[in-house]
């Protein structure tokens, strides 16, 4: 086990949980050349241009939307066109445990995982503070943790200060500097006394922060010449609640989902709502045709549990 109660434990109190050697240095390594690839030409754009590796900074004036679409480049969703370890890391089996252990449910869903690259000078990543329930349900976060999501961040590379390290602000110093347990904070007063309180997610490469719908955090800007900040975002949320979502897996039907089916195990495959052996969904006939639709994907576990007619 990667975690223990007193994770759980914090991660109730302050929102946040920071674990720093979650990921093994062999379980990053994979991963890692999987963003070289991937992103293999995102960071030379920045090339062309003068100050190439330079921290851009907004100013007054600037096109806030343009840098927006900046900032939210080079992010890449489940399936990917990459080995099984970047196909198979957002359902890794310590993850999902430690999912199920903070939600305190005994099956979870896998409702977000993308991947995110960022660089020094291609836009100004610095955010406000923000809760994330916004995208992620049509109503507010739950007054049951249970009902929330867990919403991980992890890294392929080593976070520093100025290499866009998380900022957040646990939940008894929100309450404490705005008065109570808030979900915005839309005045600059407001944003300043969380910066007065804020922390920064700093850690190796392999590090893991677990959160919810409902912290306050920021994303903030990559200062350090050159720097770069490979990271994945994988939301889980209890199986069955249909409140929270993202990303919609069915949709992608043309992406290369024989990346995940081929290589995951039924409890990973559960996480993205393909039923466990056994399950009553299972027939012979069910069995034949997505076997055919997935040639390589090895179904032996769920024939072997078909009931014998
Ligand atoms: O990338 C980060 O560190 C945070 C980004 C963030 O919070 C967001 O875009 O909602
Ligand atoms: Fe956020």
């Amino acid at each position: 086990m990667r975690f223990n109660a007193q994770h759980v434990e914090q991660w109730h109190q302050d929102g946040f949980l920071i674990i720093e050697d979650f990921f093994a240095a062999d379980e990053v390594a994979p991963v890692l050349q999987d963003f070289e690839v991937l992103y293999k030409d995102a960071g030379q754009n920045l090339e062309s241009n003068p100050s190439a590796g330079c921290a851009k900074v907004m100013q007054e004036g600037d096109d806030v939307a343009a840098n927006s679409a900046l900032q939210f480049k080079n992010i890449d969703t489940l399936p990917y066109h990459g080995s099984s370890a970047i196909n198979l890391i957002s359902l890794h089996p310590e993850l999902i445990a430690l999912a199920k252990a903070l939600l305190g449910v005994p099956q979870v869903h896998l409702y977000q995982s993308h991947t995110w690259a960022k660089y020094t000078g291609q836009a100004d990543y610095d955010q406000e503070f923000h809760c994330d329930f916004g995208n992620h349900t049509l109503t507010v976060p739950s007054d049951d943790a249970a009902q929330r999501s867990v919403d991980f961040v992890f890294y392929l590379t080593d976070v520093t200060s100025d290499q866009g390290a998380l900022r957040y602000v646990t939940k008894p110093d929100v309450e404490e500097v705005l008065g109570r347990a808030r979900l915005s904070a839309s005045t600059p007063q407001q944003q300043a006394a969380l910066m007065s309180r804020e922390r920064a997610v700093i850690v190796p490469a392999g590090g893991l922060v677990a959160h919810s719908i409902d912290t306050m955090h920021r994303g903030s800007n990559l200062t350090e010449p050159n720097g770069r900040r490979f990271s994945m975002t994988v939301g889980y949320k209890a199986a069955g609640n249909d409140q929270i979502g993202f990303h919609v897996w069915q949709s992608a039907a043309n992406r290369p989902w024989q990346n995940v089916m081929d290589h995951a195990s039924p409890e990973q495959l559960a996480c993205l709502g393909i039923p466990l052996p056994g399950d009553s969904f299972w027939s012979l006939r069910t069995l034949k045709l997505t076997q055919s639709r997935w040639p390589q994907w090895d179904m032996t576990p769920y024939f072997a549990a078909l009931p014998a007619s």
